[in-house]
């Protein structure tokens, strides 16, 4: 191509270039200096452009302004962001991308900006990359480890762990492949894994969907792994938008599937398998038909047991049972999300899944397993009889007395005629079984006798599996109907039980999450704050704080000196209400769901308080507003009640943060509580809790590499844990392992570690560090989160590898603190090696 003159410029060429260089080294200082004063006006967007005009002129200088350039985009994203200019805003990055494609700080943040618009595969990608470019960086691991519990669920470790169930699905799948089904559709793939199975089994043609884009990802990864690309034809969708032959050029002979929860349906096997049926599969076994030409389904059927149960544990999540909590009335007007009667929708959950073998407290049978449905997955019309709602009722024989908690199901997975798996409690499996609470029964009659028949009514609305208590009849004496026979006696049953002794009451039910329920019935809990703040007001209010509300004139005037308490725990809480009760107080409450604010109103009249005594905090701020503000202007808080760990056993972000802030708005000689939380810990051998962290190894995967692709997934931190049933082996006593002083004025900090000894007690293999907190609401007062009243979980670090130790050693034991999360370094002292690290 001839090369193009240019226009202007008489100039000779060397003069030329000179000149150029010298009004480019002008251009780029006159736009350096534009960038830098733009960022001192805070005009971030043309700083923006500025910079990116310098960069691009001179590359060099990508070190010098990596700082500046990365704070000019992070502000000008915000501003892109509150406009919502999302297409601006994702051309911003991907130009400072292309700048610096290695910046961790860049990924992380635009990964941050997808998460919040939705995105959250992709941001788990940019999280991921970041923390792989820079493996220290807190907010990346705390990002992606955020993303990575949601993306693959934690089952997947448990069941590709779980060698038995692969055995018996490769079991099948060969049986079924060797007998003439050579192409195979699975049917929500995860891993890939039963699509191995059957082209090792010898399919000429394999298919495998999965809806999940991480999953599907994570398919290929191992597919390829497996040297098997090519020979599995993978799809991200859902099977019932795969269109033949648009995406597979036939119907198939064999669907296999694992598309099954703890209740069996509710990851929508029978809408999966209806369109497999009449859209995916070849015709079903008909007679002298063979293998070739007809369809077949692994699995090939299910039975669901269910049982009747005591069971504590559950009966504290699902039913406010105590009258009375640290002196506030609770007249029962709470329900759990998981209630049959609710309609489905709002905030209702068909069933919650336990694990009953290690429900802390145990549980207790109070009848015989009984069969409640059966179903033929090769069966189109048992399938859509199923679903199309269809509800049968069983009379339940109670053997044994006790208090009807719930009803619990597990199922008989029939993969075919020879191998089955089992997910009933006993079983020595990865299953957990759903959980019916019952609710609204009144306390009398939750108490069941050997001779009693429940009557228990099954069905699938909305294909979820469905069991509800119809009626109870008492040995001999009859007290209920028996048996409704008839769909408008079922009706009038269940209609009254859903009212139950509020009759003539027009209170609306309010919902409250499990964890809330069992936070309600903790006297213990309710009792230590009101301890706690009474110690605070009668420190601080003379004694006429404490004269009756009859010596003034009006409540007004009897207010104007009020102590002042705010409360800013996460949900619902009637903390305001216990210290409302205890003297001239203004208590704040944070609660912001219209129906708590109900509740928490109709328990205040309940008890008597003046209205004057309660108040809903958000209603004095704007909505963006931050909680932690002055009441008045001219006043200060007494104290302020900050919800430090979350149920699931982490502490909560950003708790040192707003400690900082809150001592700021404390009236002198007010408190915040828990003034002080210590993070306890201790060592232990859990070879259970590896099982739920990570892929161990290709044994149990049956000789297929998946651990290392799935394994990315892993995250150090494991939540939700019962410690008190955790099977495991105690390698050091508990110790304390770090403390957040939440009233001291120096504790600024939001990173710091604390290095101690921890003397070995038995010797094994440490595979992890559980940790709990002690909450010091002040000198002599302490809750446990680990206490088996307690309504938060526990949580757990895993160590990278297990460190074998001998009793008696001493450890070094590094416990970090970074914006709120807790991380752990083990190692032995004297050979300063490092064992883990995250
Ligand atoms: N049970 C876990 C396994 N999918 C649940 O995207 C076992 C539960 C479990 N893909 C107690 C114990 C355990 N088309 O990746 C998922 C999902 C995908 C589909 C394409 C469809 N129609 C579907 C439906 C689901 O299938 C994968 C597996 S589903 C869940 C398996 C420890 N409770």
């Amino acid at each position: 191509m001839a090369e193009e003159r240019p226009v202007t410029g008489r100039r000779s060429g060397r003069g030329r270039r000179a000149g150029q260089a010298t009004s480019r080294r002008d251009l780029i200082s006159r736009s350096v200096h534009s960038a830098e004063q733009c960022l001192r006006d805070h005009d971030y967007g043309t700083a923006y452009a500025h910079f990116l005009l310098v960069l691009s002129l001179e590359p060099e200088l990508k070190n010098h302004f990596k700082e500046s350039f990365q704070y000019c985009l992070l502000k000008w994203a915000e501003e892109l962001y509150s406009l919502n200019r999302t297409q601006d805003l994702f051309n911003c990055y991907e130009q400072a991308l292309e700048l610096y494609p290695r910046d961790d700080v860049i990924c992380n943040s635009m990964g941050e900006q997808l998460f919040r618009l939705g995105f959250r595969e992709e941001a788990a990608g940019y999280f991921y990359k970041a923390l792989k470019l820079n493996p220290e960086s807190a907010n990346a691991k705390e990002n992606f480890y955020r993303v990575a519990n949601w993306l693959v669920e934690r089952w997947h470790f448990v069941m590709l762990n779980d060698k038995n169930r692969n055995q018996m699905y490769q079991k099948a799948i060969e049986k079924a492949v060797r007998a003439g089904c050579k192409t195979v559709l699975d049917i929500g793939t995860g891993t890939g894994i039963l699509s191995m199975f059957a082209k090792t089994a010898g399919a000429h043609r394999v298919y495998a969907c999965d809806l999940s884009r991480t999953m599907y990802d994570l398919a290929c990864e191992v597919v390829a792994a497996n040297q098997m690309q090519g020979e599995i034809q993978l799809l991200h969708m859902k099977s019932q938008d795969i269109q033949i032959p648009g995406h597979i050029p036939e119907r198939v002979s064999l669907v296999v599937t694992e598309t099954v929860d703890a209740g069996l349906f509710g990851e929508g096997i029978l809408e999966t398998l209806i369109h497999a049926w009449k859209y995916l599969l070849l015709e079903p076994k008909g007679k002298g038909s063979c293998c070739e030409r007809y369809g077949q389904v692994i699995p090939s059927g299910a039975i669901v047991f269910g049982m009747a149960v005591e069971c504590p544990e559950i009966r504290r999540h699902h039913r406010v049972f105590v009258n009375e909590v640290a002196g506030v009335k609770l007249q029962e007007q709470f329900s759990s999300p998981v209630h049959s009667t609710h309609k489905t929708g709002d905030a209702a959950e068909p069933y919650s899944t336990e694990k009953m073998s290690k429900i802390p407290g145990g549980y207790k049978a109070l009848s015989q397993p009984f069969q409640a449905l059966t179903v033929d997955f090769n069966n189109l019309q048992d399938l859509e009889s199923i679903a199309s709602g269809k509800s049968c009722q069983i009379p339940v024989q109670i053997h044994e007395g006790g208090q009807l908690d719930c009803f619990i199901t597990w199922f008989v997975l029939y993969l075919d005629e020879e191998n089955s798996l089992s997910t009933a409690p006993s079983e020595e499996t990865c299953w957990e079984q759903a959980v019916f609470p019952i609710q609204n029964l009144s306390v009398a009659s939750n108490f069941v006798s050997p001779g009693d028949t429940a009557v228990v009514n099954v069905s699938c609305p909305e294909c979820y599996l469905r069991l509800d208590l119809v009626t109870v009849s008492r040995g001999a004496n009859v007290e209920h109907s028996g048996a409704a026979s008839s769909e408008t006696e079922l009706c009038d049953a269940l209609a009254s039980l859903r009212t139950g002794h509020q009759e003539g009451t027009k209170q609306e039910l309010c919902i409250l999450e499990p964890h809330e329920i069992a936070m309600l019935n903790n006297i213990l809990y309710h009792e230590s704050f009101k301890a706690a703040i009474g110690n605070v007001i009668s420190a601080l209010a003379p004694r006429e704080h404490w004269c009756k509300y009859s010596a003034y004139s009006s409540p007004e005037e009897y207010y104007t000196e009020a102590l002042y308490v705010l409360d800013v725990s996460e949900g619902f809480s009637i903390l305001p209400l216990i210290a409302a009760q205890l003297g001239k107080i203004k208590s704040y409450s944070s609660v912001d769901e219209e129906k708590h604010c109900a509740a928490l109103q109709t328990l205040a009249e309940r008890n008597g308080l003046a209205k004057q005594s309660l108040e809903f905090w958000m209603n004095y701020l704007d909505t963006d507003d931050d909680v932690l503000q002055r009441p008045k202007s001219d006043k200060l808080w007494s104290i302020i009640i900050l919800d430090v760990v979350e149920p699931c056993g982490l502490i909560r972000q950003e708790v040192m943060e707003k400690a900082a802030i809150a001592r700021c708005l404390l009236q002198s000689g007010g408190k915040i509580l828990p003034k002080a939380v210590a993070i306890h810990g201790m060592l232990i051998e859990s070879p259970t809790l590896l099982q739920e962290c990570a892929v161990q190894g290709t044994e149990p995967t049956l000789g297929f590499n998946i651990a290392p692709s799935i394994n990315r997934f892993k995250v150090p931190v494991h939540v939700f844990l019962n410690l008190s049933t955790l099977p495991c082996v105690a390698l050091s006593h508990p110790i304390e392992l770090l403390r957040l002083d939440l009233m001291d004025p120096c504790s600024n900090s939001v990173s710091f570690a604390n290095e101690l000894k921890v003397r070995v007690c038995k010797s094994g293999q440490v595979t992890a560090i559980p940790f709990w907190y002690h909450l010091h609401l002040d000198e002599d007062i302490t809750l446990d989160t680990s206490h088996e009243t307690s309504h938060w979980k526990q949580a757990a670090f895993v160590l990278e590898s297990p460190l074998s130790v001998q009793e008696g050693e001493e450890l070094s034991l590094v416990a970090h603190f970074q914006s709120s999360n807790v991380s752990m370094t083990l190692k032995r002292p004297r050979q300063y090696q490092h064992f883990t690290t995250v």
